[in-house]
């Protein structure tokens, strides 16, 4: 397995729809050990192929404290929704950054799994929740942009602040031997 990198907001390539998977094959089973790893490291309660700038539609989730209960969904849709709640979001890609979200608190889902088996069911809550947030992660969808226009623009030089600071304090290619004589 492997740590892959996380897309961060405004990265254009968040913006991109998601692909259907077809094929339950055994790298798609490598793809799902990364994500897996990656979500727990990072860490986080979800985490959509989109984000690793994979473009598959695939989302992982695991909202256990032990962190050994893991949700894979495949082609997931929404076949029902119900209730409304507004709760505090935050995600991966837009790091350090929390804001409530209107959203479904019940919804009934279809999706595979890793060997392709479909199966129908129902999610609520935190749950319910973040499979809404993932699944606009296939969409090209992040949750500030349910915020006001104001408060996205002050997230986009908040972040874009911290990576400066953050390339200014560890240059490119710093650690890594760059003379060859
Ligand atoms: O780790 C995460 N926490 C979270 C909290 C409230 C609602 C949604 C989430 S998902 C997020 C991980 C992530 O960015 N998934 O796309
Ligand atoms: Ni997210």
């Amino acid at each position: 397995m492997a740590l892959r990198t996380i897309l961060e907001y405004p990265d254009p390539r968040l913006r991109t729809r998601a692909q259907p998977v077809t094929v339950f094959d055994a790298s798609l089973g490598t793809l799902i050990g990364d994500m897996l790893e990656t979500m727990y490291a990072a860490p986080g309660i979800g985490l959509a192929a989109t984000q690793v700038d994979v473009h598959k539609r695939l989302v992982v989730i695991d909202l256990s404290d032990e962190r050994n209960a893991p949700l894979v969904l495949i082609n997931p849709e929404i076949l029902e929704r119900e209730g409304e709640a507004k709760t505090e979001e935050g995600c991966l890609s837009v790091p350090g950054i929390f804001d409530e979200v209107k959203r479904a608190t019940r919804i009934r889902l279809r999706s595979h799994d890793r060997d392709g088996q479909v199966s129908e069911a129902e999610y609520a809550d935190l749950l319910a929740v973040c499979i809404q947030h993932e699944m606009d992660h296939l969409e090209g969808k992040l949750f500030v942009d349910y915020l006001s226009e104001m408060k996205r623009e002050r997230i986009r030089k908040k972040l874009d602040k911290e990576r400066k600071e953050r390339a200014a304090a560890a240059p490119a290619g710093a650690g890594r031997a760059r003379r060859t004589y």
